[in-house]
């Protein structure tokens, strides 16, 4: 690993550079199925519309991650700070030797030929975001316009909303026409009840609606008991897991853009795999069957 960056201190901390090796042994082909790439910001810009300004983050560094924590894969996320600008990601695909899949965000205006392109790169998905601190949300029908074109490729979208949103965005999601998978959970508050009403409604959309999936990752991002093994999420995750074995799916979140509360170490991240997976049948699904059925094999 290692890390040689530039960064504004008040946006991010800079990831982990020498994470530790995980006591967890991940299957054979395991999928890390949530990280992104970022820059460098002097070949691929960040947008200027973007949030936050991360240090860059490389493709080299990402492949040097999954090896060191014993992972074959990886799908990659367009995050926000890089706007609709694709070209990161794309570049990333490409040099991947067909081991990286990965998750756009387009606008409405996308043409056939951009999303043939970001197809044979490798891109399965489209992210549609809620999350206010992050972006100015689009207009619903321009997220309508978009699902209807992307659905003919067989791509799904990926959700990104914060619990008390739900509500109010429910019927909006469930109308989608395609396969949904929600990052994170759902962002539930953890110091809520596992079976409170604000987490039971995500479940409720899970069980009720058999084309939603569920990252169960960012344990780091949602606790709130500061660094250490994030016991706090691990009723979230494991919930979902025992319910919904065949429609969850992990991941690490490298670089951790835009978090501020610690540096997290990913072996430790890869640790907590088997507390919310507690079987081998478990993790099997969560790492290799699920994110294959996903992203390669649809
Ligand atoms: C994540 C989480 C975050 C950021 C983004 O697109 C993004 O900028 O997703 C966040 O700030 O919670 O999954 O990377």
């Amino acid at each position: 690993m290692g890390s040689s960056f530039v960064m504004d201190p008040s946006n991010w901390r800079v990831w982990h550079p020498s994470p530790s090796k995980p006591s967890f042994t991940a299957p054979e082909g395991a999928v890390d199925a949530h990280c992104h790439v970022f820059g460098p910001g002097d070949v691929f810009p960040f947008a200027p519309e973007r949030k936050y300004t991360p240090c860059d983050a490389s493709k080299d560094q990402l492949w040097a991650l999954r090896d060191h924590i014993g992972f074959s894969r990886n799908v990659i996320v367009q995050a926000t700070c890089h706007g609709s600008d694709n070209r990161a990601l794309v570049d990333a695909l490409e040099s991947s030797n067909g081991m990286a899949r990965g998750v756009a965000t387009v606008k409405r205006d996308v043409t056939d030929d951009e999303l043939a392109r970001l197809h044979s790169a490798g891109v399965r998905g489209v992210r549609f975001n809620f999350v206010k601190r992050l972006v100015d949300a689009l207009p619903t029908d321009s997220l309508v316009e978009i699902a209807a074109r992307i659905q003919p490729l067989g791509w799904h979208i990926v959700i990104y909303f914060e619990a008390q949103e739900l509500p109010e965005l429910y019927d909006f999601f469930t109308g989608l026409p395609t396969t949904v998978v929600v990052d994170h959970m759902g962002r539930p508050d953890v110091t809520k009840p596992v079976d409170g009403e604000e987490f039971n409604l995500f479940v409720k959309l899970m069980a009720e609606n058999e084309n939603f999936w569920s990252k169960v990752t960012c344990p780091d991002r949602l606790t709130e008991q500061g660094p250490t093994d994030y016991s706090d999420v691990v009723p979230f995750g494991k919930r979902l897991v025992e319910t919904f074995p065949d429609r969850v799916i992990w991941g690490t979140d490298w670089p951790h853009p835009n978090l501020k509360s610690h540096t997290p170490d990913d072996g430790k991240l890869v640790d907590f795999i088997p507390k919310i997976a507690v079987t081998p049948g478990l993790q099997h699904k969560l790492l290799v069957d699920n994110p294959m059925r996903l992203y390669w094999e649809s």
